[in-house]
């Protein structure tokens, strides 16, 4: 009976690893194969119940046929292991040759804040029949300070006193975008329209709405009989463009040498204690330099204004502190992706 038994049971193992070889061969997916590990080796499989069996047979038989028992337990479990492991490889892999997946994004950049402002300034302008041009940065005493009627011991001169190079030479990293008044009304002949951005420089301190370093549009119409109700019609219609119908303007006499009469232009803003941020210096043209672009200021006459944009960028996008627009801190700049 003993060993009736134990030829059964031995008939059961090899039955058993040859139902595991093809379970295996079969298994794709790592569920497949948790699935085998629980059906081949847990509590309820068939290897355990054959361990019941074990136990009522006569020493020596148990001892054979035990020993088969756990060879084939070992070669299970290992099988299952190496099969589990070259799944998960093949998972990696799959995943890798994925055509199917959409592409990785280069990543993006965006304009700078700054530029977009610009952009859009010009944009408005432009559809006016302003022309732009583009300035030069390094410029002489005489554009910078003397034909915009700012001679050299002049007191207005004190706030731009600006960045001198080095040497005999009387340049200097401009103050204002004003110097492209003078060379764009010694290139051409009125009527003319121009708006000219870029960077200015000067010794200003550097604070909240303060920088040394900042940008300007400056634009300019010379035609006969040109008023100042033209040019308040001009920036109100601006200001509206970039801020909303509702914003309200402030026009406040102010003094430039090369405009007369000056006025400055504020809109309501909370971020300051008085309730107003100057975004522009205007006026119009004084003759003394219509006269140095060659211009009869008898027969013409013209206005000029000149905008800060790092204040209108703050404005329009609640931005507190121009310190920000120089850092270069992606965090802010992905804003205006
Ligand atoms: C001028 O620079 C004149 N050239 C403007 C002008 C042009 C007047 C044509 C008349 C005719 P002002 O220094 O006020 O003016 O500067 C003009 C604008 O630049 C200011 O309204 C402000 O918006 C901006 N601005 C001036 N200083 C700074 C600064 N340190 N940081 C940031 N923005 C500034």
């Amino acid at each position: 009976q003993a060993r009736q038994d134990s030829e059964h049971l031995s008939e059961n193992l090899s039955k058993l690893e040859s139902a595991f070889t093809s379970d295996l061969e079969n298994a794709r997916t790592p569920q497949h194969i948790t699935a085998l590990q629980a059906g081949y080796l847990g509590k309820r499989s068939q290897l355990r119940g054959m361990l019941q069996s074990l136990k009522d047979l006569p020493q020596d038989i148990r001892m054979e046929y035990g020993q088969k028992y756990n060879l084939l337990k070992q070669k299970i479990s290992k099988k299952l292991a190496e099969k589990e492991q070259n799944s998960s490889h093949q998972t990696t892999q799959t995943s890798l040759d994925d055509i199917s997946l959409p592409g990785r994004r280069p990543p993006q950049g965006s304009l700078h804040p700054l530029t977009i402002i610009r952009n859009e300034a010009l944009r408005f302008f432009n559809r006016r029949g302003f022309i732009t041009v583009w300035g030069n940065e390094l410029e002489s005493e005489y554009y910078n300070f003397e034909a915009l009627n700012i001679p050299k011991n002049h007191p207005a001169r004190d706030e731009h006193d600006s960045y001198y190079l080095q040497g005999k030479s009387s340049l200097l990293l401009r103050s204002q975008t004003s110097n492209m008044q003078i060379r764009a009304g010694e290139q051409s002949s009125p009527p003319l329209a121009i708006v000219s951005p870029g960077r200015v420089f000067r010794r200003d301190t550097l604070d909240a709405t303060h920088s040394y370093t900042f940008h300007q549009i400056e634009g300019m119409y010379i035609n006969r009989g040109v008023s100042f109700a033209d040019l308040k019609g001009l920036l109100i219609a601006f200001c509206r463009h970039i801020f909303g119908d509702a914003v309200k303007v402030r026009f406040r006499p102010d003094y430039f040498p090369f405009t007369e009469p000056s006025c400055e232009i504020a809109i309501e803003y909370s971020g300051k204690s008085d309730g107003w941020l100057e975004l522009l210096g205007a006026g119009l043209m004084n003759p003394f330099v219509l006269k140095n672009m060659g211009i009869d200021p008898n027969s013409y006459s013209g206005y000029a204004f000149g905008l800060g944009l790092e204040r209108i960028a703050m404005l329009s996008y609640g931005i507190k502190d121009i310190r920000i627009f120089y850092e270069n801190d992606e965090d802010f700049l992905m804003q205006f992706n």
